[in-house]
């Protein structure tokens, strides 16, 4: 073996392309590199191109920066590299020994089809599709990204050639055994060898939302439809390490989202994550005062721990209080449950309290919306998926209920009984908390009167619910005192948002829907 400094030359780029500017560096001087392991990242007006290097060892210089224009030919950097060879002179290129055939090739069209993807998937939405027709593809080449419940998986095609037609776009449902593209190959004749065969897709089995996900649970990764430039190499990185592109402000070309910005967003999110993660409390030896236990927090606690200090410091919260006259409400609530007593079930205030929070949400949908992440515009949701805390023995959770508008008083007493049961048993899925546009929070059920609750983000209000009491009120139809079943209750709100204004306005609409039972007519 011996070691030899090797230019690492441009490649031609084929389809007529000379040269292009370089939107990547991916590597630096001292670098040990493999063979195809990406250099650089091109940008020419028909593509982008990751550069790989044929060369394995250690990057010795780089003779190219980003931004600069490069032509084919040119050397773009130096590696020094074991070459096994002692006579000192440049390797030959040696030819690989061929099979003996008496191949001819021909160009065919071979279709290619969804494999069987493992771990009893049948089907997966094609959250990219990361070739187009024209391109030319490689044996082992990613011509689709697909997300299922269970996996994140990329599929590679076992045919190299062109793509000569795609089948699915991104957000398709696909089946096993679908034909999701047509490439024309040069595939030996029938006397030939059959294709290398590639190794199956893994699929990288994420059964347990991963803490950033749980963290944010409404937060998506993204998918082909963004605007984001960024390498094949960085947007597999990003998938891979679940960061969504969109968070982050690319700093290469045309915007483009670098190695180099992925890594400088982790060690930004590090820094804030420790930075958070420092307690208030200073360190202290309890036990010189009386016994003590050390009792560690359950992992809900800590991740709905540091999602409430992040809220709780982060949004400017102001909170509204009023409380409503349920005595009808009470009654027709007590109604429902006579006819239900043969069912064995019964209705809480909650169903009710769901579907007249949704009645004022649609008249005032600013609470019902989410700032965009550069909190530019904002985002007003058509939809109504109100999310519900549920008090749990490992701690707070806040499974949603979808679509509130469109069910019944006794869909959503049913949905509400399942999902507190599930929350308590540990058995929500991922998907039970995505989607909430608003918050409720009762401690009705518990006891105490008015509370400030922590807004959800992204949304931005939250109600929260306390016990009721009978109190002796003046009736302003008798003029008479009266007693009457009152529930307080409180609005916090985002006030970057919502106006004060408009925090009152939502309670007072809500006591009058409540009271008037106007909602359940709609
Ligand atoms: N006033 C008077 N009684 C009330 C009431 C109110 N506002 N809200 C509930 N109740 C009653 C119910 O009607 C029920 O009584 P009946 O059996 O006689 O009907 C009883 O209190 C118990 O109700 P519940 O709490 O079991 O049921 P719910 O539908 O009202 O609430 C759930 C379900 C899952 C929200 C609740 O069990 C829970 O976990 N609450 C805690 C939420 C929490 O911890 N929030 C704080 C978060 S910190 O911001």
């Amino acid at each position: 073996m011996k070691k030899q400094i090797i230019d690492v030359v441009l490649p031609d780029l084929g389809e007529g392309i000379d040269g292009a500017e370089v939107s990547e560096v991916s590597v630096k001087v001292g670098d040990t590199v493999a063979n195809g392991d990406t250099i650089l990242v091109l940008e020419s007006d028909k593509a982008s191109m990751e550069i790989p290097t044929e060369t394995p060892g250690t990057i010795k210089e780089l003779l190219v920066e980003a931004g600069a224009e490069v032509k084919v030919g040119m050397t773009l950097a130096k590696i020094e590299s074991n070459i096994a060879d002692s006579s000192g002179v440049d390797p030959e290129p040696v030819e690989e020994p061929q099979p003996e055939t008496k191949n001819t090739k021909t160009l065919q069209i071979i279709d290619v089809v969804l494999p069987d993807l493992g771990e009893g998937i049948d089907g997966a939405e094609v959250s990219e599709v990361s070739v187009k027709v024209g391109d030319t593809v490689a044996n082992g080449d990613t011509i689709l990204v697909l997300e299922s419940d269970k996996a994140s998986m990329e599929i590679p095609t076992e045919t190299p050639g062109t793509i000569k037609e795609l089948l699915v776009e991104a957000g398709a449902e696909v089946k096993v055994g679908m034909t999701l593209a047509k490439i024309e190959s040069n595939i030996a004749d029938s006397s030939g060898v059959d294709p290398e065969p590639v190794e199956e897709p893994q699929p990288e089995t994420v059964d347990e939302p991963s803490v950033l996900e749980q963290a944010n649970p409404q937060h998506d990764l993204p998918n082909s439809a963004d605007k984001f430039l960024a390498s094949p190499g960085v947007r597999r990185l990003s998938r891979e390490l679940g960061i969504a592109l969109q968070q982050l402000s690319g700093t290469g070309n045309k915007g483009r989202i670098t190695k180099d910005d992925l890594n400088a967003f982790i060690k930004k999110q590090m820094a804030a994550e420790r930075k958070t993660a420092i307690s208030i409390n200073p360190q202290v030896d309890f036990s010189q005062w009386g016994a003590v236990e050390e009792v560690k927090l359950s992992r809900i606690k800590k991740i709905t721990g540091k999602r409430l200090q992040e809220a709780w410091q982060g949004i400017p919260h102001v909170t509204q209080f009023d409380s409503a006259d349920i005595t009808d409400l009470d009654s027709q609530r007590r109604n429902m449950n006579d006819d239900l007593k043969q069912k064995n079930t019964k209705v809480t205030f909650l169903p009710f309290l769901l579907k007249a929070t949704v009645d004022i949400l649609k008249s005032m949908p600013e609470l019902n919306s989410s700032l965009n992440h550069t909190g530019e515009t904002l985002i007003m949701k058509h939809y109504y998926n109100i999310g519900i805390a549920v008090d749990t023995p490992n701690g707070l959770v806040v499974p949603v209920i979808m679509d509130v508008d469109s069910k019944s008083i006794l869909q959503l007493s049913e949905e509400l009984t399942i999902l507190s049961e599930n929350a308590r048993s540990g058995q929500l899925k991922p998907s039970d908390l995505k989607g909430g546009t608003f918050t409720i929070s009762s401690l009705g059920g518990i006891g105490g009167s008015f509370f400030t609750p922590i807004i959800n983000p992204p949304e931005v209000a939250i109600l929260g619910v306390s016990k009721s009491r009978w109190e002796q009120v003046f009736d302003p139809k008798s003029k008479e005192p009266a007693l009457r079943y009152i529930m307080p209750f409180s609005l916090s709100y985002d006030h970057r948002i919502i106006d004060g204004a408009a925090g009152a306005r939502f309670t007072t609409e809500l006591k009058k829907t409540i009271e008037e039972l106007g909602f359940l007519s709609k």
